[in-house]
């Protein structure tokens, strides 16, 4: 078999996507994402550019050379640009394999280790009242796992909180991103977030008993001391997990925090490769790998990382957000399927116009995921319907205290 033609995608239905289409002489075609939220272009002049023409006329087989070539020869390594485009082209080829293999994905990743894959939910609100409905009704959906974010008084805007007004008028915990020329400013107080959290989740625990899994994001916002401190002070409410209690390119920080915590961390939706990790891993500092499929170059890159994980008895916790696309997402799923060290998976839910542009084989029952048994990875792209939403310029937004510093957004 051959690569015959490499397509890249940028389509903007809820929000904006980059899907890489490979078609072989043999007719058989595969798709990848290579989303990266508020830089999209840039995977995609990387995909278009720089790695197509690299494509045509190679053995879509070759997923572990091709992955090695291109890592090798670009000589500049990792990087979450290289590392999405990387991952797209990925994606693609293990769609393309087990597609001609006539088999769903995880079948060719070992088979099942399991029935279903439990998910998380994202509920929020700006009080108490608002926070329990929004948890009532994922459980409603069928969620067994639920994170909880919620507002802090004296701050405007906070991560993650669905109903608090937002730049463009769109729900904010649903996609963060805004369709704004430049990046909405938000503002942070660590402080008060730090005294209002625990509050939180004591009234979550009275209202909802000891059962449920609850899970919460501090995305990147405290420092190693004011970490071990939140730890310490959630742990009387038994989190399934902490995620992303300070920005972790400072490995070393998680040492201190996980001296004074017994509350399970989760870290590394930011990351790209293993070597991320590689302190956090050997010296058991987190609970629970993060990375995206997407984000860490494909299922070859992450079977790796998270075969290093299991080693260490660290689970998966498979990053999941509206801006992993459908793609990225199915192919989490046939990992998460096939690995022995499962953890849980996040699932946001997608909207109803990616759903048109994207269809997908991937089924959510009683809270549990499952890919389907669609030969590959189990995701059709309607390019009639991709080519309906264009491109639309959204930025994350970024923090600053009140002292107008910029901080960790
Ligand atoms: O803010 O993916 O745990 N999930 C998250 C996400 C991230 C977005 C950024 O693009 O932290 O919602
Ligand atoms: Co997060």
């Amino acid at each position: 078999m051959k690569i015959t033609a490499a397509d890249v995608i940028v389509t903007s239905p809820d929000r904006n996507f980059v899907t890489l289409k490979i078609t072989t002489d043999e007719g058989i075609i595969g798709l990848g994402d290579g989303t990266l939220n508020g830089r999209e272009l840039s995977v995609a002049s990387y995909l278009r550019d720089h790695v197509v023409p690299l494509l045509i006329g190679r053995d879509p087989h070759r997923i572990e050379d091709t992955w090695q070539f291109l890592y090798r020869s670009a000589y500049w390594r990792r990087g979450p640009v290289t590392m999405a485009a990387i991952a797209a082209v990925d994606i693609a080829l293990w769609d393309i394999k087990a597609k001609a293999a006539g088999m769903p994905l995880y079948q060719l990743l070992g088979g099942a280790s399991r029935t279903g894959i439990m998910a998380y939910g994202h509920a929020s609100g700006r009080d108490l009242p608002e926070l329990f409905d929004s948890i009532r009704r994922h459980l409603d959906l069928g969620f067994r796992s639920i994170r909880v974010q919620t507002s802090v008084p004296g701050i405007n805007a906070v991560y993650g909180v669905a109903a608090q007004p937002s730049v463009d008028g769109k729900r904010y915990d649903y996609e963060p991103a805004q369709r704004t020329p430049l990046p909405a400013e938000e503002d942070w107080d660590t402080r008060s977030y730090m005294r209002h959290l625990p509050g939180v989740f004591e009234a979550v625990r009275n209202e909802f008993g000891p059962e449920l899994p609850l899970l919460h994001d501090g995305h990147h916002r405290m420092t190693p001391i004011q970490a071990a401190r939140l730890g310490k002070d959630l742990e009387p409410y038994d989190l399934f997990w902490l995620e992303d209690c300070t920005p972790a390119e400072n490995q070393e920080a998680l040492r201190l925090v996980r001296q004074h915590t017994t509350t399970p961390l989760a870290i590394g939706e930011v990351f790209n490769t293993v070597w991320d990790y590689q302190t956090l891993i050997r010296e058991q500092l987190i609970d629970y790998v993060r990375s995206a499929v997407t984000h860490t170059g494909g299922i070859t890159a992450m079977r790796k990382l998270l075969d290093f994980a299991a080693q260490y008895q660290i689970k998966s916790g498979i990053h999941g957000p509206t801006d992993i696309s459908p793609v990225g997402m199915a192919a989490a799923l046939h990992l998460d399927l096939a690995i022995h060290n499962f953890g849980i998976q996040e699932y946001m839910q997608h909207g109803p116009l990616t759903n048109e542009v994207f269809r997908q084989s991937f089924t959510f029952t009683e809270g549990y995921l499952h890919p389907g048994e669609q030969p590959g990875i189990g995701v059709e792209l309607d390019e009639e319907a991709a080519a309906r939403f264009p491109y639309q310029p959204a930025y994350l937004p970024f923090n600053r205290l009140k002292d107008g510093t910029v901080h960790d957004w």
